[in-house]
């Protein structure tokens, strides 16, 4: 197939996922092309049947904000037509969804089949504001198919936007082979002492990802046991983490890593994730985590529960609960012997139900069903 895959390229799990799926299909001999206004992060080196295709949003005083989604549109419209394509996957719906919708209008491609997946904040959070509620409504029912990454994501869309249409799920995914636990000396090392327990946090330090709640979990649990905290990725809330850190004299014990683009040495390291967010579509680093046997306390919304079976792979709790989820924290660190079955089953679990070889044949079959 010929396939256009249009998503954000920077990091966040909705462009990782576009990414990962259109190397995957790649390597089955599809024809993948990306379109974005950035080549995606993860489209790292030439990859072979992968192409990419740069959005340009010339600009003009009399336009007071660069009119992106009309050069995307545009931009679909060319390629539609130049390339031929069968497919285009509109990751996040806001606005490739729409943008794609128009783009095959004016192609005049009835044929092509569009595509959404939903992935979360473009339904929870940005779909929802009454200003684009409308518009992110009538491109969930006007596109041919669309897919949400978790359970709950398809209740919560259908629930908010009174949808009719059927919304398959299909759960996001990560390679095995590449997701898996390294030995990583120098990191090691660096350290000082092996004994010292790595707690690590990863994401975009949004308000949703509940970043004062990591810093009062790690809190509690360095009062326990020897542990630094990695924080890695940067966003809005990175300030805020900054200041409770100075005034809780965590200076000593809290590293700032800013945005990674290879996260693997990182996971290799570590000892437990923490992802307390208020809102949560599925959360891949979790699935991320797993791979790399690391076990994870999350919360107990959105789509977690999917993804992080409470007391088997990791330990779930109230978003607010931060003193249970230290407690939790500690049951796992403390006690060598259950903190590598939750490793152990963890990995097995992202192998039998998360895998991308299982998950991207999902997408294919998916495809041509349409
Ligand atoms: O985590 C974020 O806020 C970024 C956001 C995105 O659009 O990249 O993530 C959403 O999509 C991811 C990939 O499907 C999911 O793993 C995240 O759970 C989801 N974020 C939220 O629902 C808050």
């Amino acid at each position: 197939m010929r396939i256009g895959i249009v998503c954000y390229p920077s990091h966040g799990g909705s462009g990782v996922v576009a990414t990962e799926l259109g190397k995957q299909l790649a390597r089955r001999g599809h024809k993948v092309h990306f379109i974005s206004y950035n080549l995606p992060f993860r489209l790292d080196k030439f990859y072979d049947n992968i192409y990419y295709h740069e959005v340009d949003t010339p600009t003009y005083p009399l336009f007071k904000y660069p009119p992106y989604s009309l050069a995307l549109t545009n931009k679909i419209a060319e390629l539609i037509r130049y390339e031929k394509l069968d497919v285009i996957h509109a990751h996040y719906a806001i606005p490739h969804s729409l943008c794609a919708i128009i783009a095959r209008d004016i192609a005049k491609a009835p044929e092509l089949r569009l595509v959404t997946t939903l992935h979360g904040t473009d339904i929870t959070l940005v779909g929802n504001d009454p200003s684009y509620r409308e518009l992110t409504k009538y491109s969930i029912e006007e596109t041919d198919g669309v897919t949400a990454v978790s359970k709950a994501l398809w209740k919560e869309t259908i629930d908010i936007f009174d949808i009719k249409k059927r919304i398959e799920v299909i759960y996001n995914f990560v390679d095995v082979k590449e997701y898996t636990r390294q030995s990583v000396p120098e990191v090691d090392i660096a350290s000082g002492k092996k004994q010292i327990k790595n707690i690590i946090h990863i994401s975009n330090f949004r308000k949703v990802k509940n970043i004062p709640n990591v810093i009062k979990i790690f809190h509690l649990i360095s009062q326990e046991v020897d542990a630094r905290l990695l924080l890695v990725g940067g966003g809005p809330e990175e300030c805020v983490a900054k200041r409770m850190v100075q005034q809780l004299q965590l200076e000593d014990k809290v590293l700032f890593l800013g945005k990674q683009d290879n996260i693997v040495p990182l996971l290799s390291i570590s000892d437990l994730l923490l992802l307390p967010s208020k809102k949560e579509s599925f959360g891949l680093v979790c699935i991320e985590a797993m791979a790399c046997k690391v076990p994870v306390i999350a919360s107990n919304t959105g789509g977690l529960p999917e993804v992080v079976e409470d007391g088997v792979t990791g330990f779930l709790a109230d978003p607010d609960d931060y003193q249970k989820m230290a407690e939790l924290s500690l049951r796992l660190l403390q006690n060598s012997g259950l903190h590598e079955e939750f490793a152990e089953r963890g990995r097995r679990r992202v192998v039998e139900k998360f895998n991308a070889e299982k998950i991207v044949d999902q997408y294919e079959k998916y495809y041509r069903s349409l």
